[in-house]
């Protein structure tokens, strides 16, 4: 029996028994209900003690990206406001905007600056790891790199679709440092053959739904799962080289990846349904675990792609900021029966 169920049935008894009136207890079994209510919003772990809004998204890891322009100014706030509680940072301008808010402006020099959020009362720290980028003219080349031409007009004028105002650069030495707790910054480079710098777009609500995703796949701890970043960003020169005709791809904007399941290592997906064929289904497994949420993907795309002959299946996942489904082929077979079996479902 939960504990409102066995609270309304002590109200009635005690009802019977004494003769409260009735006002009294009602209201009491109001108040109860809201702290119960309330209660399970704390099981949001984005809010939970050590959570920190970056830029005004949530994360609730203990390192999470950021990403400005040389100069810019970078507004963080701790889940919880705390006298105690220190930021320290390596270089910069920082402020305290209260107890439990900063702004950190960063300098003018590029690379990556590691901001520590400590609080007396919290175990562990939080880490802000900030890129200060290299500023993008919209050239074809930056600093030997091709990068290739964005589109000039955003997609229906939509600040999503802005060419990119700077982009992280990448060296031997910064591409194997953590963006996420469990996502490398050289994961995300583009694929085209080229010398270092090399240079990429990444955004932190990306890497907060790549997070979510691999704790979806992770739920078992018997089972660990490993996710294969397959493509992240791509230059506007690659993805036409590719054979992309769309110029609005979410991949040139760094607010988007093509993953599948690969614990075994193969560079293949796994069989995630277990029924001996890796086939679209296996992708439709982890479109499942993120469709109809209320948060994240829900304000994004996610696509389920069939296998090929170069290729295993896999799932695109973006951030767009607005709500987009599709699939290839192979994958519209499986998302049309998988449709009709949840309308199904509901019915
Ligand atoms: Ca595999
Ligand atoms: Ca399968």
């Amino acid at each position: 029996m939960s504990c409102h169920k066995k609270l309304t049935a002590l109200t009635a008894r005690v009802l019977v028994r004494s003769r409260v009136p009735a006002l009294v207890l009602f209201t009491a079994l109001a108040l109860f209900t809201a702290l119960a209510v309330s209660g399970s919003t704390l099981a949001d772990t984005s809010h939970a003690p050590g959570a920190v809004r970056i830029q005004g998204h949530w994360s609730p890891h203990p390192l999470t990206a950021a990403f400005v322009m040389p100069g810019e100014t970078l507004d963080f706030e701790a889940a919880s406001p705390s006298p105690g509680a220190t930021v320290t940072y390596p270089a910069g301008i920082l402020i305290r905007n209260s107890l439990s808010a900063w702004s950190w402006t960063a300098p003018e020099g590029p690379g990556h600056y590691d901001l520590i959020l400590r609080d007396p009362h919290i175990a562990g720290e939080t880490r802000i790891r900030v890129f200060v980028l290299v500023p993008y003219d919209g050239r074809d080349w930056l600093n030997g790199y091709r990068i290739g031409a964005y589109a000039r007009r955003p997609l229906d004028g939509k600040a999503a679709y802005r060419v990119p105002r700077g982009l992280v650069e990448v060296t031997p030495e910064n591409e194997n440092l953590l963006v996420s707790p469990h996502f490398r910054l050289g994961e995300f480079l583009c694929k085209q053959t080229a010398d270092y710098p090399k240079y990429l777009a990444l955004q932190t609500p990306l890497l907060l739904e790549l997070e979510t995703l691999h704790a979806e796949v992770n739920r078992d701890p018997n089972r660990p799962a490993h996710l294969h970043v397959m493509s992240g960003y791509r230059t506007p020169h690659y993805n036409r080289a590719i054979g992309n005709t769309t110029t609005y791809s979410r991949h040139l904007y760094g607010d988007a990846a093509d993953v599948f399941v690969d614990t075994d290592g193969d560079q293949w997906m796994d069989d995630l349904t277990g029924d001996g064929q890796v086939d679209a289904a296996d992708a439709g497994v982890l479109f499942k675990l993120m469709d109809g949420r209320e948060t994240g993907f829900a304000k994004g795309g996610l696509g389920v792609y069939g296998p090929k002959s170069h290729r295993g299946p896999f799932i695109h996942v973006d951030t767009r900021g607005s709500h987009a489904r599709w699939a290839d082929a192979r994958g519209r077979y499986w998302l049309n029966s998988y449709e009709r079996s949840r309308v199904a479902d509901e019915e």
